[in-house]
């Protein structure tokens, strides 16, 4: 008998020290955000050394790129609230040095309305709430000026493209994210400037997305901005819907508007009727057609693993963690994950990586909502996975196909923006940014919630 206790109290001994052997000490989160510091300044200074003056950095053939005519400073706008919650001054001056004698929206150039809102008018409007600088609002104000005529449609669901001097417009067949997901960025303008404009209009447009939601809730996947009929049925989570739902329930955060949380919630009831799929490697959720809801093509994917953060975010703690194990199993799997997967027969689709964030922004966010260890750890494996297999002499580069690891030429601004961000705040004390008082863009920019 006695030698039965003994051998419970040695293993309840063993466990017990095993359990406190796998905690992470402030020292170990310490050492990893040191590590994703060292990682933002290389990649910072590979962009300074091939790339200022452009608009990112190719990291194989070191060399600049435009997405338009001139440089918009993407990657300096992308990554200046980065440096600040990472206490990089140095580099946050060299970057607001570039945006201020660079960056100018009088411009004859015809832009993509969502990419320009979420990274360069969220980037501003964040640099200004964090830094203070004026400069960054007037900028921001003028860019949301030219951004206005795109929702000059019959439906005020905006067109894809603007032109930032003439306000002509183009490209009639859009999607719920690239429709829905403005109400951060013009709401807190709104808020900031006292033109109602700005929230009235995105509010709009991605209240008629939910008013045209199938008799199951679900949404499709093109919309016409013109005649307001859908041209693409297959509903799903992942590119050219993400956001709009993610919008949904931050919008509510950031501004306590009602008519946002009801669509939240019967939105996100159906999603969990229609698309999760329990399986032994956690929750996936599928593809299906929005008005019956049968599975079109089991497909998930990188950009898909966003929807645990959003859903810790809203409460449900539960299946957000499901899906995370998924999330994670889907980035063990392959070594890293692909943009897209059958994850009925575990084969993939579409091979690239192109150094997203959403994993990782997950695992912050669960994280911070349960303190469990277990979310430092599948950030620490996947941001320790991308930092030794995607460096190069002069930054980060993007996968080509996660099964041979092939690089490809190409560093987005949203790595410095977002997946460096999201890595490092997981590590960082709650105090780096609280989310009490901020919500996070699309694009990982903080925005300030009006006390
Ligand atoms: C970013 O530009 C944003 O997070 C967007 O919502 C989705 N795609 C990229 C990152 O993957």
């Amino acid at each position: 008998m006695t030698k039965i206790i003994s051998i419970i109290f040695v293993f309840l001994i063993c466990t017990g020290t095993n359990a406190r052997a796998q905690e992470f000490t402030a020292q170990q989160k310490a050492s990893e955000c040191a590590k994703i510091k060292e990682a933002m300044q290389h990649a910072w200074t590979g962009y300074k050394t091939y790339a200022a003056g452009f608009d990112a950095l190719k990291p194989i053939s070191k060399q600049g790129h435009n997405w338009y005519g001139t440089s918009f400073c993407m990657t300096p706008v992308d990554a200046f609230d980065s440096f600040i919650l990472m206490g990089m001054t140095e580099e946050a001056n060299e970057a607001k040095a570039m945006i201020f004698s660079d960056l100018s929206f009088d411009r004859d150039e015809s832009v993509q309305l969502f990419e320009v809102s979420i990274r360069l008018l969220g980037g501003l409007l964040s640099a200004y709430d964090l830094d203070g600088d004026k400069r960054f609002l007037n900028l921001a104000e003028d860019l949301g000026k030219r951004l206005l005529p795109a929702f000059r449609s019959k439906t005020g669901m905006p067109w894809r493209y603007v032109n930032l001097k003439t306000g002509a417009v183009r490209d009639s067949l859009s999607n719920p994210a690239e429709i829905g997901t403005y109400i951060l960025e013009f709401g807190r303008l709104t808020q900031l400037t006292g033109d109602s404009a700005y929230y009235r209009t995105a509010k709009r447009a991605m209240m008629q997305v939910f008013n045209r939601r199938s008799p199951i809730d679900l949404v499709g996947t093109i919309i016409d901005v013109n005649t307001g009929k859908w041209q693409n049925t297959e509903s799903q989570i992942g590119a050219r819907i993400d956001s709009y739902y993610e919008y949904l329930y931050k919008g509510w955060i950031m501004f306590g508007d009602p008519d946002l949380l009801d669509a939240w919630r019967i939105s996100s009831k159906a999603i969990k009727t229609q698309l999760l799929v329990n399986t032994k490697n956690g929750i996936f959720l599928t593809r299906v057609g929005m008005f019956l809801g049968k599975e079109t093509r089991p497909y998930y994917g990188a950009l898909d693993a966003f929807y645990a953060g959003v859903l810790a975010l809203s409460g449900d703690l539960y299946t957000a963690s499901k899906i995370q194990q998924a999330n994670f199993y889907m980035w063990t799997k392959f070594g890293m994950e692909p943009e897209v997967f059958n994850f009925r027969t575990d084969t993939i689709v579409w091979p690239s990586y192109p150094l997203r964030p959403e994993n990782i922004e997950s695992c912050f966010y669960l994280y911070r909502l349960t303190r469990e260890d277990k979310y430092l750890e599948m950030g620490k494996r996947m941001i320790g996975d991308i930092l030794s297999k995607c460096r190069t002499e002069a930054g980060f580069a993007a996968v080509k196909n996660v099964s041979t690891m092939e690089l490809e030429d190409d560093m987005e601004s949203f790595f410095l923006a977002e997946t460096l961000k999201y890595a490092y705040l997981l590590f960082a004390p709650e105090t780096t940014l609280s989310l009490r008082s901020f919500v996070f863009n699309t694009e990982a920019h903080p925005l300030k919630i009006k006390p």
